[in-house]
């Protein structure tokens, strides 16, 4: 890469070059739909760009355009963004004639763009900026591929007019091969990756004709602490974290969604989607989080459930007086054990359909997921459930617990410290020292903090509408100059304090202080 050319390119040369440019991002661009599209993502790396594009577009131009083209309005930015880039994409391919390594690097800034998209556009997953990856890097080899070939086919027609013919065809030739077949396996991976994507659409739709069904709770009064940089009550679902083990988002459409609970019960039971529905929703405030959360991490998210309580489906069932424990099973085989108990006490464990007022995304298990109160999610919240087998924890292992996880996994009492952020300057004076904790099910009864060595300051606690749910609380420091260490601990309502001893995550949760470093000016 890199060298520099003259650049004295014929007419024939611009038109191999801008189209060596045009077929490299066309080839990458067919590779992020295809990944895209087995990954079923909501949107592929170019959809999320046109609708950054019409995020970022006033209404009132989105509205002329609509008035003027129909509905249509995405079709329409997706050509223009594909136009865009073609045109981009030529120059790129002439610029390379001369500097490689600049093309190359014009490419690269697409790929950023592209990615910058896709982090707006979709929720957190260890998937989602694959596709734009792939496609990146696949345009910027066959770049350098097509370029290659391009410039030999040039040389060949200046180096010598009077070399035999051959010779001009040849190189021209192999350009057009490698370019032709480029563009051909192109059309066929992005045909391929539309048509892997359709089964995403079938199911957003029928998300759609959810929506007006399922109604969000309304957020508490007083559960804000009014600390700005604190995680807020509820988390919305592009922002919730996502955890399993499932590379390629489930896709189940309702209508051919069943739950069959069997096992150790007097009596079987199958319901569909509309049996669910028809026992009548309840909504419930509930924070999930997952045992890999380390201490101060973001692996946690609450949410307004709304779904049908496991507990009197269970009951007409008939558990067996010697059964102690629920096994789940998704569609895509993933299993968790639960313990019988904590799905018949009381507590809202339920089969959960919609996530703060919304159909459940296909990524948080649509149609159909379980949330226990009080259980880490590897033990409980199985998404895309279709299986309840009433059993013994003698009897089974479940996914986690055959790779060296506990089979029981409640809740450890934790507490986390939002801010100030760790290694963050902050002015003499009243700093607020700000987070969350939880105990689910347990509920906080009380946050302390300590800074340095010093006594441990109880802090004022926001609102606790639910024990389910994390609290926030804060503490207002009177910050002296000089380098500070803060610690958190909180007591949930059985009174146990939450232990400074640490664990890591493996086998049952990480346990521990939260603390921060704070430099005061
Ligand atoms: N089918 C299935 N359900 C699953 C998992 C999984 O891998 N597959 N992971 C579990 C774990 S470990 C956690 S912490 C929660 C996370 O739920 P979320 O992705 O909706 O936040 O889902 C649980 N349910
Ligand atoms: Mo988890």
């Amino acid at each position: 890469m890199g060298h520099y050319r003259e650049m004295r390119l014929a007419k024939g040369d611009y038109g191999r070059a801008a189209l060596a440019g045009v077929v490299a991002s066309a080839g990458g661009l067919a590779g992020s739909e295809l990944v895209s599209g087995y990954f079923h993502l909501r949107v592929s790396p170019l959809e999320a760009v046109a609708e950054s594009i019409i995020r970022l577009t006033p209404g009132s131009v989105i509205e002329f355009v609509i008035s003027n083209v129909g509905r249509n309005d995405k079709p329409l930015v997706i050509a223009m963004t594909l136009l865009g880039l073609a045109v981009l994409s030529a120059g790129a391919g002439i610029l390379a004639q001369r500097s490689l390594l600049a093309a190359e690097a014009l490419f690269a800034l697409m790929g950023v763009v592209l990615l910058a998209a896709v982090r707006s556009r979709l929720p957190p997953a260890d998937t989602r900026y694959v596709p734009a990856l792939v496609g990146v890097v696949a345009a910027m080899l066959l770049l350098s591929a097509l370029t290659h070939r391009a410039a030999a086919a040039s040389d060949a027609t200046r180096q010598d007019p009077n070399l035999p013919v051959a010779v001009h065809t040849t190189s021209r030739r192999s350009f057009l091969r490698l370019a032709g077949a480029t563009a051909v396996g192109a059309l066929a991976a992005g045909a391929f990756g539309r048509v892997l994507a359709h089964g995403r659409q079938k199911v957003e739709a029928a998300r759609q004709v959810l929506t007006a069904r399922f109604s969000s709770l309304p957020t508490p009064a007083g559960v804000s602490a009014g600390v700005p940089g604190v995680s807020p009550w509820v988390t919305p679902a592009t922002d919730f974290y996502r955890i399993d083990t499932s590379l390629s988002v489930p896709l189940v459409t309702p209508d051919s969604w069943h739950v069959r609970i069997h096992g150790m019960v007097d009596k079987e039971i199958t319901l569909s989607y509309q049996d669910l529905l028809d026992r009548g929703l309840s909504e419930e405030w509930l924070t999930l989080c997952c045992v890999s959360n380390p201490v101060g991490g973001g692996l946690i998210g609450n949410a307004s459930w709304s779904g049908v309580r496991i507990a009197p489906i269970l009951a007409e069932a008939g558990p067996h007086p010697d059964a102690d424990a629920v096994l789940s099973r998704s569609v895509d085989g993933w299993t968790a054990g639960t313990p019988l108990a904590t799905l018949t006490d009381g507590r809202n464990a339920m089969f959960a359909v919609a996530m703060n007022g919304q159909p459940l995304t296909p990524e948080h298990g649509f149609p159909v997921r379980m949330v226990v109160p009080g259980l880490y999610g590897y033990v409980s919240a199985t998404k895309w459930v279709v299986d309840l087998e009433v059993t013994r924890f003698s009897d089974f292992s479940a996914f986690w617990t055959d790779r060296g996880w506990s089979p029981q996994g409640p809740v450890k009492t934790q507490s986390r410290i939002d801010v100030p952020r760790s290694g963050t300057d902050v002015s003499a004076g009243t700093v607020m020292v700000a987070g969350i904790a939880w105990a689910q099910h347990r509920g906080i009864t009380k946050v302390e903090v300590q800074v340095d060595d010093g006594p441990w300051e109880t802090c004022r606690l926001a609102a606790d509408p639910t024990i389910d749910s994390w609290r926030q609380w804060v503490h207002p420091w009177q910050a002296a100059p000089g380098t500070h260490i803060i610690r958190v601990r909180a007591t949930d309502g059985t009174g146990e304090t939450q232990t400074e001893q640490v664990a890591d995550v493996v086998p049952n949760g990480a346990s521990g202080w939260d603390s921060i470093q704070v430099s005061v000016a």
